[in-house]
């Protein structure tokens, strides 16, 4: 990786916080963005601002060809089959919502079965599913290093209608092995979670064999207000949309309306065209790096990460970088999550404190809260020995 190189594209990284240079580490809440993604969206509203699929005029088809192109991106970026697999929501949790409850008569009183380690986003809405349809909801637990408990999942997954998991979690860090679960449940339809997966690994959506995956813009170098819904086109079909009112109808009467075709049937009102824009624009910077070499550089710095942080911090979830995405969520004794980012606020370094959206995760290993650091890859070892400076001054405040 040329680290320099990529550092210098990120007008962010040259900042100072507290007269000390941004450190950050808070990648996986929301990613930093190259200037290619700014200038991307500056150029859109400057010099093809319209909105699209309405206008015939010069300035409505170059932002719709833009729109659109967008799409055929994200479809060759997940190896989709085809484009109009690609539904444009605002972020992962919409994606989530979207599927949901679009799968409502599907799934029907059937059983839809969790791990103990989703985001609040897959997790509430199969509870409010589960509530309206009166089906069951049942959960996969995760073992004392953060491993899912895959017996446990072939035990319960074989009278489920629906498998919801993420491929990588977002406070343990564990990977799962998504590929293996689409296997054990060829029946169940299989939907994954790829808000931290998505931007840190090369994801397939057909090697994977599964039916639904969602991801945001904004943890992969885009734009925030962007995300995507991708589902098999047969699922698709029989999926019912969630949002409803301009630009998804076939055909309006004061009483009844029909759906547009795939994908707009999903895509009510006007979108975020300038954020597909700069998603474009992050998908190209990204496909320059290569996903590979994203990935080894995260599982680097990981490794790196982890060496020296396990002498100092009680580390959550896996003890391997290779099983982990590029996060660790830790803890330090009776010092509180949010004090430890405090203090490391006023060295410049930027983690998240908190439950992360993961309060069942949070609870099941018997903590409220835990301190985070995200990498992605922009981050240095450089970077990683600021942290465990800073937390050794943690450390020594604390134990005065
Ligand atoms: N996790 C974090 O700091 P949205 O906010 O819709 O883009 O992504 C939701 C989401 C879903 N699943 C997982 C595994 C996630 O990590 C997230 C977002 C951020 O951990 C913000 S809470």
């Amino acid at each position: 990786m040329r680290l320099e190189k990529y550092r210098k594209d990120f007008p962010i990284l040259k900042i100072k916080i507290n007269g000390k240079r941004l450190v950050y580490l808070d990648s996986a809440a929301t990613s930093q963005k190259p200037k290619q993604v700014i200038e991307a969206i500056t150029d859109y509203y400057q010099n093809y601002n319209a909105n699209i699929h309405r206008s015939i005029h010069s300035l409505g088809e170059e932002a719709t060809k833009a729109y659109e192109e967008a799409r055929e991106t994200v479809a060759k970026f997940i190896n989709a089959e085809k484009p109009e697999e690609v539904i444009f929501v605002r972020n992962t949790t919409e994606a989530l919502n979207v599927a949901a409850f679009g799968l409502r008569k599907i799934v029907s009183t059937g059983k839809i079965l969790l791990s103990e380690m989703e985001h609040h986003s897959n997790l509430i809405p199969w509870q409010q599913l589960a509530k309206i349809n009166n089906a069951k909801l049942d959960f996969v637990g995760f073992d004392q290093d953060g491993y899912l408990k895959i017996e446990e999942l072939k035990q319960k997954a074989r009278n489920a209608k629906v498998i919801a998991i993420t491929q990588a979690s977002n406070v343990l860090g564990t990977i799962n092995p998504i590929k293996e679960i689409a296997e054990i449940a060829s029946d169940a339809i299989i939907v994954v979670d790829g808000a931290q997966s998505v931007p840190h690994m090369p994801v397939d959506v057909q090697e994977l064999d599964i039916d639904i995956l969602a991801f945001s813009a904004h943890k992969m170098l885009g734009p925030t207000g962007i995300g995507v819904l991708y589902a098999r086109e047969e699922l698709l079909k029989k999926m019912e949309p969630f949002i409803f009112g301009s630009e998804m109808i076939k055909e309006v009467s004061f009483n009844n309306a029909s759906w547009n075709d795939l994908p707009y049937k999903f895509e009510a009102g006007t979108p975020h065209i300038a954020g597909a824009v700069g998603f474009k624009a992050a998908i190209d910077y990204l496909q320059k790096i290569g996903m590979k070499n994203i990935r080894r550089h995260d599982q680097e710095i990981t490794d790196y990460a982890l060496k020296k942080l396990s002498k100092l911090v009680n580390i959550i979830g896996p003890k391997k970088a290779k099983d982990r995405s590029g996060l660790i969520a830790f803890t330090m004794n009776d010092v509180h999550p949010h004090d430890i980012a405090a203090i490391l606020n006023e060295d410049g370094i930027a983690i998240r404190s908190g439950h992360h959206c993961a309060m069942p995760l949070h609870t099941k290993i018997g903590i409220n809260a835990s301190a985070r650091a995200s990498f992605y890859l922009y981050n240095t070892k450089q970077e990683i020995d600021l942290l465990v400076k800073s937390l050794e001054k943690v450390k020594r405040v604390f134990e005065k």
